[in-house]
């Protein structure tokens, strides 16, 4: 691939080209300038594709559902992608979550194309290496991209922003984690999937749901989140989800809807790519001063304090770049 010019390797992935794509989305996880360079012509109109996410807590089916998803957007027609981000049990290794079969049959369908990241822990977390991802597989042309996020911290709220369907997957066991989202994923999730119905404890889990929809604020569009019992196991609800998917779809494609969500997008995508451009620039003119080595042994000799030391770097960082040096 890297035989290949720019130009040349981003018109193989907008060719839908698996292995030019998958090279790139390694070189995005390490960080190359080329991949960057690659990413600027890989751009793709807001709308044109569907981008779902799917966001939850660690082992509430998330991986299941997107499985089933797939299943049913296939026998629809439409060709799939999916980001899983940072699983706990790999996407594509080999024992799918207990659903080897199923995946092996995802595995050799050419509609389908699923890919792992690994991204928190490197330099620009989650957020940035999956707008990458992101962008890398709508230039592909799937007709849908679902993105897989762990957890609900700040980088999947982030996620759930830059996806136009985000889907919640909740259990019957997590009655606290409910409560703890209120402030967080809930206002931004669209569906909400109440998964592993099939547990005790689902018509309250159910309900502390509901009311926890309640006390949000209304969306700015009207959409009211609809809560979808589910049991990813045996598909059970799965296409209620689907029409759900399709009903929010519509609804944020009506009037001006489609354009009020590129500006949201094009407004966290931006303060993605931001926060991870200062901090390579910033990073990069550490790099070879021995500033950060001078810095660190002050620190570790108390003659300094980590604070003043961020101050004292950042304040050299303006003046020398102010200098154009
Ligand atoms: N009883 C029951 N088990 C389920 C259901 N959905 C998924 N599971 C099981 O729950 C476990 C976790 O499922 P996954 O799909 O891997 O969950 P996940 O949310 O993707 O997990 P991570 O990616 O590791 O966070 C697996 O053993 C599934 O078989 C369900 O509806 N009912
Ligand atoms: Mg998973």
């Amino acid at each position: 691939m890297s035989a290949l010019s720019v130009e040349q390797w981003a018109q193989k992935v907008k060719e839908n080209d698996r292995k030019a794509a998958a090279k790139l989305i390694s070189a995005i996880e390490r960080k190359e300038k080329i991949a960057r360079d690659i990413l600027k012509q890989l751009f793709v109109p807001v709308g044109k594709t569907t981008v779902l996410g799917v966001t939850g807590s660690a082992g509430a089916g998330k991986s299941c559902l997107v499985s089933c998803l797939i299943s049913a957007f296939r026998k629809r027609g439409k060709t799939v992608a999916v980001i899983a981000v940072d699983p706990s049990s790999p996407f594509t290794g080999g024992a799918f979550l207990g659903d080897r079969l199923r995946m092996q049959v995802h595995g050799r369908d050419k509609g389908v194309y699923i890919r792992s990241m690994a991204s928190r822990g490197y330099l620009g977390g989650l957020a940035r290496g999956t707008v990458d991802a992101m962008r890398v597989m709508e230039a592909m042309g799937h007709d849908i991209v679902i993105v897989e996020t762990v957890g609900t911290g700040q980088d999947e709220i982030d996620v759930a922003r830059l996806v136009q369907t985000c889907i919640l997957v909740l259990t019957p066991t997590m009655g606290d984690d409910i409560q703890a989202m209120k402030a967080g994923i809930m206002e931004v999730a669209q569906i909400a999937i109440l998964n592993k119905a099939d547990m005790p404890g689902k018509e309250k889990a159910i309900l502390d749901l509901e009311v926890a929809l309640r006390m949000r604020p209304t969306a700015a569009d009207g959409w009211s989140v609809p809560v979808v019992p589910t049991v990813a196991t045996t598909e059970e609800g799965i296409d209620e989800v689907v029409g759900h998917i399709e009903n929010h779809q519509a609804h944020i494609r009506q009037g001006d809807g489609m354009k009020k969500f590129a500006f949201q997008k094009a407004e966290k995508e931006g303060s993605v790519l931001i926060k991870d451009e200062i901090e390579r620039v910033i990073f990069d003119h550490i790099r070879g001063t021995g500033l950060r080595r001078k810095y660190l042994e002050k620190i570790v000799a108390g003659e300094i304090d980590p604070y003043t030391a961020v101050e004292e770097v950042m304040s050299l960082f303006i003046k020398k770049s102010a200098k154009g040096v």
